[in-house]
């Protein structure tokens, strides 16, 4: 048998997984002293890059002395933990991270709670030691406190830790010693985390934990292999999560190490490898034996709480930025999305529109992105979040909110959350005048909120929410508190007219942008909605003033991202998204028909 340990790293988000990995492949050797990589190398993909956050999990493998050991790099953010879920059944034991100053974070206790109900061995390494602020006792005291509330077992409280500055490569087991490097990481994993269990000699068992896409060989599953032996071109049984058995031959099999993956022959128990040749392989699978096949338990698949239509565009721009346009390109798009993201859901809802469920905005967020950037052209509703019955009474998703922001300011959060039916938990002092308020929240009540709290912190607030549980419904919440700026005139628009707008409010768009009758270009200063002339020219004067249009100072506008714009828009607006760019628009494009449809819906 080969010497294998299993690990996953997993952490809130930003809290330094990627990093580690990075000196965990160069302390190792891994990477050749000459070879050229990024920094966070395993955040491989363009957004993640752009991002700087990982969003899909990882595997790679090192080679420490005569070992093995297989990490699984995980993403923080809330909207990806399923993944972290599923890759934790894949592993033996974890390094858990946890920022030397932000401490013990919601997606801290997301991570933590799953990790310990599936029994595995932690390590935990507190991260970011180098911060001026960072108060490692502290954050291990948080560490120690929460592993307790949440039921670890002696083994598991009683854990090793590690205090670290990944970034620089340090990490030590004596927050006392100067300097340090990753050897002790490579010991404490040898030393504490166990040996995989299985055995060669019994038949085959592999589950597979995570999707890819190959357009040469298909799709390609990466897998646990949990006993047995796989060869490639070996004959085997698929064992679905609806119980159909389903034959199949591996006709690849791959082998991970650093960043490369490489053909290799054979794979036995306890390894971590992936294969192609099984086109109906899906998240859960078992591979078994063909002659004795008996499947593993199935995964648990989360589900999703927020819903979004995409649906072909048809504002009067609609056709002029994008390649792919029509609905059926766009419903072929979804659907080959949907064939690796275990965790999305797409449905057919009407003539060109596309129900797509998942875990948050940002996982929403990124699939659109990606759409656009390969030059698709659609429209996305405003987020919805999942309602549903559960014994008899109608419920809704609740999130775990964290926020840190200036004293000085916490009464006026707290205030605009309790409109919003947030539950205020806990408050501490953080130091440096900051204070750490915890809520319970409607998932609905947050739609929105992000952009509302920036402004209200003047951007020094800090939030953080990952999902808690369905819970009853909690009636209405306080939604956007303003109006739209809606164009009521196609064409461009001119300095002069939204100088005499800008006024009203705050504008999301500069002169000379296309815009169309029902665009909304910004936001108004009250709670109604204004419809303006942005295109309106100067009345033409037998007298040239040409110093006059020179003195117009147009505020800059606010850029409204993918994400700020999703998050701002309300049920009768719609984004229209391209490759070009991101616009927001009323659902009825003429006043007229909009007063038609809101005196319908009352
Ligand atoms: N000061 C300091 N910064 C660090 C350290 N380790 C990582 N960082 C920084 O923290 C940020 C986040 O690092 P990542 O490695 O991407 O964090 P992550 O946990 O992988 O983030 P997600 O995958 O998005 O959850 C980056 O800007 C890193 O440079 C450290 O030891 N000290
Ligand atoms: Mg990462």
């Amino acid at each position: 048998m080969q010497k294998i340990r299993n690990i996953a790293v997993i952490a809130h988000v930003d809290h330094g997984k990627t990093t580690l990995v990075d000196g965990l492949l160069e302390q190792s050797g891994t990477f050749g002293s000459h070879e050229h990589h990024d920094v966070r190398a395993m955040d491989s993909n363009a957004i993640e890059k752009e991002r700087g956050i990982t969003i899909l999990s990882k595997n790679t493998a090192i080679r420490y002395k005569d070992y093995k050991i297989n990490i699984i790099d995980t993403p923080g953010h809330a909207d990806f933990g399923g993944e972290v879920e599923r890759v934790l059944k894949m592993v033996d034991g974890v390094l858990v991270l946890v920022d030397a100053y932000e401490g013990v974070m919601p997606q801290t206790k997301f991570v933590v709670k799953k990790m310990l109900a599936l029994g595995k061995k932690p390590i935990v390494v507190i991260n970011k030691i180098d911060k001026p602020s960072a108060e490692p006792d502290r954050v291990v005291d948080e560490m120690f406190d929460l592993f307790a509330d949440m039921g670890a077992t002696d083994e598991q409280q009683d854990f090793p830790v590690i205090y670290a500055a990944a970034r620089d490569g340090i990490a030590k087991l004596d927050l006392a010693q100067e300097g340090g490097d990753f050897q002790c990481v490579f010991e404490t994993i040898l030393k504490h985390i166990p040996e995989p269990e299985g055995d060669r000699e019994n038949n085959t068992q592999a589950q597979v934990f995570t999707l890819d896409y190959d357009n040469y060989v298909g799709k390609i599953g990466i897998s646990r292999i949990f006993n047995g032996v796989i060869n490639k071109g070996d004959n085997v049984m698929l064992a679905k999560a609806d119980g159909a058995l389903v034959k199949g031959r591996i006709t690849k099999l791959i082998g991970f190490h650093g960043l490369n993956r490489m053909e290799i022959e054979q794979a036995e128990a306890g390894d971590i490898v992936a294969f192609a040749g099984l086109e109906t392989v899906d998240v859960g699978d078992t591979i078994c034996d063909p002659s004795n096949p008996v499947p593993l338990d199935p995964m648990h698949i989360e589900e999703p709480t927020l819903t979004v239509v995409f649906s072909v565009n048809d504002s009067p721009l609609a056709g002029q930025e994008g390649k792919h346009v029509t609905s059926n390109k766009i419903k072929d798009r979804l659907e080959s999305e949907m064939q690796t993201n275990v965790a999305m859901k797409l449905e057919v809802v009407g003539e060109g529109k596309f129900k797509v469920s998942g875990r948050g905005e940002l996982q929403i967020t990124v699939l659109a992105e990606n759409m656009r950037r390969e030059g698709y052209e659609f429209g996305v509703s405003r987020p919805e979040v999942i309602v549903k019955e559960i014994e008899g009474i109608k419920c809704e998703p609740f999130e775990h909110l964290v926020i840190d922001v200036p004293e000085e300011l916490s009464g006026s959060v707290i205030e605009r959350l309790g409109k919003r039916k947030a539950e205020m938990k806990s408050m501490l002092p953080m130091g440096q005048g900051f204070q750490r308020i915890e809520f319970e929240i409607p998932a609905r009540a947050l739609i929105g909120f992000r952009g509302q709290f920036l402004t209200d912190t003047k951007g020094e607030g800090v939030m953080n929410h990952s999902f808690l549980e369905f819970r009853p419904y909690s009636g209405g919440v306080e939604s956007r508190s303003y109006g739209a700026l809606v164009s009521m005139e196609n064409g461009e628009t001119l300095s002069f007219s939204l100088f005499g707008i800008q006024d009203r409010g705050v504008l999301f768009i500069g002169p000379q942008t296309k815009v169309y009758e029902g665009m909304i270009i910004g936001e108004h200063s009250r709670s109604n909605d204004l419809t303006v002339n942005p295109i309106k020219g100067k009345a033409q004067s037998n007298v040239r003033s040409s110093g006059a249009d020179e003195a117009i100072k147009l505020v800059p506008p606010r850029g409204m991202s993918l994400e700020r714009a999703l998050e701002w828009i309300e049920d009768d607006e719609l984004l229209e998204i391209t490759p070009l760019n991101i616009r927001i628009r009323k659902k009825y494009l003429t006043e007229s028909e909009r007063k038609r449809h809101s005196r319908g819906s009352k």
